[in-house]
């Protein structure tokens, strides 16, 4: 097996091995350069759903997502992305086209304790367009000046689903039911959180679901979430997947932003299979 780093700092490629039966040292190798990289991209798998399961329960807990509808329906911790993408009325459904394409993001600010990893299938890539960029939550961390960090050190963020995307001018998404945006409770986050695992720092943001920093007032507050977003991509940070049918890539979600291209010709097909996982503290 060999892995080979792809960005300058993170994103590194694994080759060499089938991730349905690598034996325990070989998927050791795998995590530590998961945590030094924060994106593992296996090439070439075929895989069923169980296998894709089995594989992303190695990294943490399996977990299921709150966007019902669009759950694999004989799996439900498998979100199938990219199906069922025009409506009745022949129109091309937004959500589904544009989902995690917004903003930079991590996933499920939404809940009290958001997801450690999550893992894409890749089923069908398009002819173009269509990547994933990635960016080091470190690098952010790093980058801020040392009075801003000061300044928000011990701070928290308040985070609804979807909170922020009114202020970016984005209609809250049809994927989730009625119920579930109603039920909203806003949940709080460090601004700096330090990484359990590697001990490092990162700013863990989220653009589309923080909606103020506990504290500030408004205006403030509104300033404050700008700068800092101003930090959120550094060019050192960086990876941007170009996808093949049957990459596997697992992205550590403590450390990582990523968003979707959103950019590829709507009528041809990009699906994946998406796996949410999560920390499960003394397995790792
Ligand atoms: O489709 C993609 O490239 C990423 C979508 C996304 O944000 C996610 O699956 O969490
Ligand atoms: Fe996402």
């Amino acid at each position: 097996m060999e892995i080979r780093l792809l960005g300058e700092q993170i994103g590194a490629e694994i080759t060499g091995v089938d991730v349905t039966s690598m034996d325990s040292s070989t998927f050791a190798r795998i995590y530590r350069a998961w945590l030094d990289y924060n994106v593992i991209v296996v090439r070439d798998q075929a895989l069923a759903p169980q296998e894709l399961l089995r594989y992303s329960a190695r990294f943490g807990g399996l977990t299921t997502h709150i966007a019902e509808g669009t759950r694999h329906p004989d799996y439900p911790e498998i979100l199938v992305l990219g199906t069922n993408k025009f409506g009745p009325d022949g129109k091309l459904i937004r959500d589904v086209y544009m989902r995690g394409a917004d903003s930079f993001h991590t996933d499920g600010t939404f809940m009290q304790e958001p997801f450690k990893a999550t893992q894409l299938y890749a089923l069908a890539i398009p002819s173009r367009g269509g990547d994933t960029y990635f960016a080091s939550m470190y690098a952010a961390y790093d980058a801020l000046p040392q009075a801003l960090k000061q300044r928000l050190e011990g701070r928290y963020g308040v985070y609804v689903y979807g909170g922020r995307k009114e202020r970016l001018g984005i209609k809250p998404s049809s994927l989730l039911t009625e119920a579930v945006h109603k039920a909203k409770k806003p949940c709080y986050h460090p601004i700096f959180r330090t990484h359990r695992e590697s001990g490092r720092k990162v700013l863990f943001i989220n653009p589309l679901g923080l909606l103020r920093i506990e504290g500030l007032e408004k205006a403030e507050s509104d300033a404050t979430i700008d700068e800092l977003i101003s930090y959120m991509i550094q060019p050192q940070g960086q990876y941007t997947h170009k996808w093949a049918k049957g990459d596997v890539v697992i992205w550590d979600n403590r450390c990582s932003y990523h968003r979707a291209a959103g950019d590829y010709p709507p009528e041809e097909d990009r699906i994946h299979w998406r796996v949410s996982i999560r920390d499960v503290p003394g397995t790792h």
